[in-house]
């Protein structure tokens, strides 16, 4: 801005102003005043200016150098709690319990006591090779130490030493002390010794026979109640052969998890025999028994295991001189009666020449017989008949031999004339027939734990004609009457005899009697209903006829909970709060859209109260029934694996429609799995469960048990029935629906499930639709397969959800556990 005189931005020098100059200054003298003053206003106001500044300045490089000193705190705290908190929390200890042999070692007597000066120095010797090995391996830092707990004569010489071995690991590194890379420590220290194809070589100066290295991870518990100084250790030997050496123990003999240590003598074998053990069936949870062949408590060593009381002795035996029997009892009167002795072990080789007499029989038995099957074990039987046209035939209780497949053999393979079988086991008789004249049969063991042992009655067999004349050859291998063929009655124990029959003659009016299956099956089958009169008359008892409570049979084969009492003790309209739902909405099934649980329709609240859903570690794995307060029925190949067999992982789900919306969930207490079931055929696919609590009866809107059939019930071919649960829609699905599915299947009559299949056993049941539309699918399995009997009538449980051929396949039903069979097998357990 311009004003006439120019005034500079600094001051001017005034000190050659003239004094003729004054008077004309003089004039201009407030001017000038005014000047200076504005000038120095503008320099103070700059000054201001710039002090503030300096102020702003100075206050943000607070803020920042705050924020800074405040995080590098922050840093260095959580740092610090890091270290020593946190890191100290995150370092776990991981336990081991290994065994090897030394070799070129003499065992002397005193090593079998932990405080006898040979036994601390030859252990001292050895922790100190086994430490060095490890402190200069990959793991040496996480490394701790290891403790020799036992040293035992082993029969192929030397010494078998049992150790334990600790490491203490961050967690992020847990896979460091895996247990094959731990055991491959020790083997590959040994392997770079090996000399000459022995297995013995060099753990530094011990000689160590590698192939006996066995290291397995191990609990921190068992660590504890086996190391020196547990007051729950007992050592106990078997010095004379036979003899047998007492073994009792009870619950106030010590802590929560007591080992007894067996030893035998070198070349023996130790049989444990158990006359009685009270205990909780608990799942082995609470209380259990295990038996092991080493003398710590080793995973792949596991012999046996005992959850359930024992009242019948029985015995079996280890694969070596050696046994651990590991107890956990819990509080209460628990105790373990038996003994065990030092036996030889046997030379199963037998020849047998076969006598000329077919009727003439002998025996085979497996070996050790009657102790259970070992998991390593062989036995060898060479026949000989006496001509070219008679074979052997073998009849075996409750054990079946199938050619191998792709699948292993769980229970024991057969090596017969260089064919392979394996071995399995079921309820009924079975004859195994081979047409020659000399027969050389192996049999293996091979399963992980010990197995039920096994007899078979031998007799030789014309190899033209298995039967005689007049007799039908089951698959089963018997022989039965020809007459018996179609007769309604399962008499091959197979049903082989009851497949492929045409409808029998309704010879009604005739006096030769009716054919059973007509009889009182609940129909009107001939003129007048004739063939439905004196049903209820009491009469003795068969597989088709209706059991009463008194111990006597009706012929009505469905009189079970149907209103009317047959029995004369009224046995058949007791139990009978079952199968009647009480949909909180009108239930409509008619009309279905295509694009649901393989053909299903979502069901409405209150309409299937038996159904469970059980969740396995949070997510659903399975379906199931209620059938009593306490106790569900499920497929049993829900729970075959090892870790699905743990009820703690389990929670059932009970009055749900929606996922989410359970009316109650119960904890499970106990899996039992059927005895027999078959994870290669899903034979016996069932299992029950024992809730922890019964559910509410308040909730009986919502959970209602399903009515059992008896073993007698029928239902007419293409009756149909329903399949729920919340499992996949379509074999492609890869989300599950929320809303429980129900889907509408026809039973078919087992000749067509054979036709669809080829081999289905008597206890698996067809049903589907022809198109496949409708089906279960995976997560369907152990759910229930619902029939009621007459239209209005009570809900069975016919079936439980299995297997099939993929979902919804066309011509490939959906295959049911047939729950018929098992009704002896659940009551067994539910009534207890
Ligand atoms: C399963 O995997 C499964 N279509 C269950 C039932 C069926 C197929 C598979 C029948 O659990």
């Amino acid at each position: 801005m311009e004003t006439g005189q120019h005034i500079p931005d600094e001051a001017a020098p005034q000190d050659n102003a003239s004094v003729t100059d004054v008077s004309v200054e003089v004039a201009t003298v407030d001017a000038m005043l005014e000047k200076i003053c504005r000038k120095y206003n503008r320099r103070r106001r700059r000054v201001k200016k710039l002090k503030k500044k300096l102020k702003l300045w100075k206050l943000r490089h607070l803020v920042i150098i705050s924020a800074v000193m405040v995080f590098l705190v922050i840093i260095l705290m959580w740092s610090l709690l890091w270290v020593f908190t946190f890191r100290r929390e995150s370092n776990t200890g991981v336990y081991f319990a290994g065994m090897f042999r030394v070799a070129n070692v003499e065992f002397i007597p005193a090593y079998r006591h932990a405080d006898s000066s040979e036994f601390v120095s030859m252990a001292n010797q050895i922790q100190q090779v086994v430490s060095r090995v490890y402190r200069s391996s990959a793991v040496s830092k996480l490394y701790k130490h290891t403790v020799i707990s036992d040293l035992s004569n082993d029969d192929k010489g030397g010494v078998l030493v049992h150790f334990w071995m600790i490491f203490v690991v961050p967690s992020l590194k847990t896979p460091a002390v895996c247990e094959e890379c731990v055991s491959a420590i020790l083997k590959d220290s040994v392997l770079t010794s090996l000399k000459n194809r022995s297995s013995v070589g060099f753990l530094l100066d011990l000689p160590v026979d590698i192939d006996s290295i066995l290291i397995n991870v191990a609990l921190r518990s068992d660590y504890t109640s086996t190391a020196a100084g547990s007051e729950c250790v007992d050592n106990l030997y078997a010095s004379l052969p036979d003899a047998k050496v007492p073994l009792n123990v009870f619950s106030s003999w010590g802590g929560l998890v007591c080992h007894v240590k067996l030893t035998s003598t070198t070349g023996s074998i130790v049989r444990l025999t158990v006359n009685s053990l009270d205990i909780e069936p608990s799942d082995c949870v609470q209380d259990a028994l295990t038996v092991y062949g080493a003398l710590l408590p080793m995973r792949t060593k596991a012999l046996h295991r005992l959850c359930e009381a024992v009242r019948v002795p029985f015995s079996l035996v280890s694969t070596s001189n050696i046994m651990l029997l590991s107890f956990r009892l819990s509080q209460g009167n628990k105790s373990f009666r038996g003994f065990f002795q030092a036996i030889s072990e046997q030379e199963c080789v037998s020849v047998i020449d076969m006598p000329a007499d077919p009727t003439v029989a002998g025996e085979l038995r497996s070996p050790f017989y009657p102790s259970l099957l070992p998991p390593i074990c062989s036995c060898t039987w060479k026949f000989k008949t006496h001509s070219g046209a008679l074979g052997v035939a073998l009849k075996f209780q409750k054990y079946i031999l199938s050619l191998k497949d792709v699948t292993p053999c769980e229970h024991g393979w057969w090596k017969v004339n260089e064919v392979i079988y394996c071995g399995s086991y079921v309820s009924h008789t079975t004859v195994f027939r081979v047409p020659e004249q000399n027969v050389e049969l192996v049999f293996f063991c091979s399963s992980r734990n010990a197995e039920q042992p096994f007899a078979a009655t031998y007799s030789t067999f014309n190899i033209s004609q298995p039967c005689v004349d007049g007799q039908f050859l089951c698959s089963t291998g018997l022989c039965v009457a020809k007459e018996r063929r179609c007769d309604g009655l399962d008499d091959c124990q197979d049903e082989s005899d009851e497949v492929f029959c045409s409808k029998p003659i309704k010879n009604c009016g005739s006096s030769s009697p009716l054919h059973p299956l007509y009889v009182c099956n609940g129909e009107n089958d001939c003129p007048g209903g004739r063939d439905e009169t004196n049903c209820s008359l009491e009469t003795s008892c068969s597989e088709i006829r209706y059991p009463c409570h008194s111990g006597s049979c009706i012929l009505k084969r469905n009189a079970k909970c149907d209103g009317v009492p047959d029995c004369l003790d009224r046995s058949d309209e007791r139990d009978c709060a079952c199968g009647q739902p009480t949909p909180l909405k009108r239930v409509i099934d008619s009309i279905r859209p295509q694009d649901r649980v393989v053909g299903g329709v979502n069901a409405v609240e209150g309409e299937w109260p038996w159904q469970v859903s059980l969740h396995f570690a949070g997510h659903l794995y399975c379906g199931a029934s209620v059938i009593s307060s306490e106790w569900l029925v499920s497929a049993a190949h829900c729970f075959s694996r090892e870790r699905l067999s743990d009820p703690r992982q389990w929670l059932a789900y009970l009055g749900m429609l929606t996922q989410g919306s359970a009316k109650h969930v119960a904890e499970i207490r106990r899996i039992v799995v059927h005895e027999y079931y078959n994870a290669r055929t899903f034979d016996y696919d069932v299992a029950l469960l024992q809730l922890r609590k019964a559910w509410p009866s308040a909730l009986s809107a919502y959970v209602q048990p399903v009515c059992l059939p008896a073993p007698s019930q029928t239902l007419p071919d293409s009756h149909r029935c329903w399949v729920t649960g919340w499992g996949y829609r379509s074999e492609q699905d890869k989300v599950l629906p929320t809303v429980l599915q129900k889907a509408e299947v026809s039973v078919l009559s087992q000749s067509a499930c054979k036709s669809a299949y080829g081999p289905v056993s008597p206890r698996m049941l067809c049903a589907g639709v022809p198109s496949g539309e409708q089906d279960a699918c995976r997560g369907d399995s152990g759910g229930p397969l619902s029939c009621r009997v007459s239209e209005g009538g009570r809900w069975f449980l016919m079936g439980i959800v299995s297997w099939g051929s993929g979902c919804g396949r066309p011509n490939l039903p959906g295959v049911y556990t047939r729950v018929v069979k098992f009704i002896y097998w659940i009551n067994s357990y539910i009534h207890d």
